[in-house]
């Protein structure tokens, strides 16, 4: 099949699609195409959330406005089906790859799943079909990972034999559907004729702008402006802790650079966690490695940021000089406000500073199971209280009854959430990220 043959059929929506990798981004890209008439096959390794998914179940925890009712939909109406086998993918004209891509301790990509799922797809690949990635993946990945794997394994080659394509995503947790529909994207084609027919795919679900450019392009432009935001959360940081050794707000620092046009500067906090500001900076970062670059700033603003959440144990011992056998109430451990995802979460990294001080933690969290709970039943007998996620619901903390189960009236503010005056008119003693002027 050649490429104008595929775009015609992507056009008429008879193009059969798969998707490889059904989490928190192929699931719901699998459902809307299938919402929009095509027909999808999703193939995943977890046989539990392949039973689920064939029940019309979503999988995928949180909240995710809309997810559930339209995977019923498509999967009631056929148009949805998911399997195991990759067998079931042979008459299949486009096949998304939507499967993890971790950087190991070392802050190495990991491809495994990777390049699992492209030897076991080159198995069953139609002739003249295309492949889309849409993991976030190392620039370069597509020249000297991807296209090997499947010519070597294929035995055809890219332009002929089938297509390929790069698609980073653009999604965040709780706006899976939202974002997938909103947000623009970049549709990196082996040739424009590819990447015309990615748009044409695309413009099925996304109302946003399609920008064709190569693979390479596309893999930068996921990466980079995953490390531009790491790098302008490092700014805040840096500054808070500047802030705090002079004696000054943060916080009104921050209000007044704003008002200086073109300087949006990012919030402070005690620490970046989530599934891909922490990572990309090193899929960027590895890029050049052996290259003739010095890539200096975005390991030093990784740095920065993975180091906050110690800094959120530097600013507990600005009252307690010993932590051991000290009870902590830790106030959120999802890395992200109102969301049950944990992945990488600064609590974490938090709980782990404050075992190793001979500290016993006291974790409340309303969205994550495992934590949840009275929160002033957990607090009973701790020695201070540490704000690490901004959950709406610590706006409603009655401070009365939280002094009165506190063996210590000690707060921690790590994400500038309460207002200063009342918690101290409240009787605590108040830390805050970033503000020791007098009044704070
Ligand atoms: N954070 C700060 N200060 C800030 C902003 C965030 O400390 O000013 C922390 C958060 O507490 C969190 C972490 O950084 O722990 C990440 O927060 P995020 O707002 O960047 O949320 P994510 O991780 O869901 O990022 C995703 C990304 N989207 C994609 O990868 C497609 C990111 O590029 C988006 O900017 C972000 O969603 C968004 O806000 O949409």
């Amino acid at each position: 099949m050649s490429i104008a043959e595929l775009h015609r059929k992507i056009e008429e929506r008879s193009a059969k699609l798969a998707v490889i990798g059904l989490g928190y981004v192929g699931l719901p890209v699998a459902a809307l195409f299938a919402q929009k008439g095509f027909s999808v096959s999703g193939v995943d390794v977890k046989a539990e959330r392949v039973d689920l998914i064939n029940r019309g179940i979503s999988p995928i925890e949180g909240k995710e406005p809309g997810l559930a009712e339209l995977i019923g939909g498509v999967v009631q109406s056929g148009k949805l089906r998911a399997t195991l086998d990759y067998a079931d993918l042979k008459d299949c004209d486009v096949v998304l790859i939507d499967v993890e891509t971790p950087v190991n301790h070392a802050h190495i990509p990991e491809y495994e799943a990777l390049r699992a799922a492209l030897k076991s797809l080159s198995a069953v690949l139609k002739n003249g079909a295309l492949v889309v990635i849409e993991s976030t993946i190392m620039p370069g990945t597509m020249h000297n990972v991807v296209l090997p794997i499947l010519e070597e394994n294929t035995g055809r080659k890219c332009g002929q034999g089938f297509f390929l394509g790069n698609c980073p995503e653009r999604v965040m947790p709780g706006k899976l559907l939202q974002n997938l529909a909103a947000m623009s994207r970049v549709v990196g084609g082996d040739s424009p004729e590819t990447a015309a027919a990615m748009r044409s795919l695309y413009s099925n679900i996304v109302q946003s702008d399609l920008d064709t450019a190569d693979w390479i392009t596309a893999e930068l432009v996921k990466t980079v402006e995953n490390t531009y935001r790491d790098v302008q959360i490092a700014f805040a940081n840096e500054t808070a802790m500047i802030c705090e050794a002079l004696g000054a707000d943060v916080w009104r620092v921050r209000e007044l650079v704003r008002k200086s046009p073109g300087r949006e500067m990012l919030l402070p906090g005690a620490g970046v966690g989530g599934h891909c500001i922490p990572k990309d900076p090193w899929l960027l970062a590895s890029s050049v490695k052996g290259l003739d670059v010095r890539v200096r700033l975005i390991p030093a603003a990784r740095d920065i940021n993975s180091f906050m959440p110690n800094h959120m144990l530097d600013l507990l011992k600005t009252r307690l000089s010993s932590l051991k056998g000290r009870k902590i109430l830790v106030l959120g451990y999802a890395y992200l406000e109102d969301s049950d995802d944990t992945r990488d979460a600064p609590s974490s990294y938090f709980i782990k500073a404050l075992e190793a001080e001979g500290a016993q933690a006291m974790v409340h969290d309303p969205f994550v199971k495992e934590y949840a709970g009275d929160l002033y039943e957990k607090a009973s007998g701790c020695d201070a209280a540490v704000l690490m996620t901004a959950h709406s619901e610590y706006r409603q903390v009655d401070f009365k009854r939280l002094k009165a189960a506190l063996k210590n009236c000690l707060l921690v503010d790590g994400r500038n959430f309460w207002d200063k005056t009342a918690v101290m008119e409240s009787g605590f003693d108040l830390v805050r990220l970033g503000d020791f002027s007098r009044q704070g």
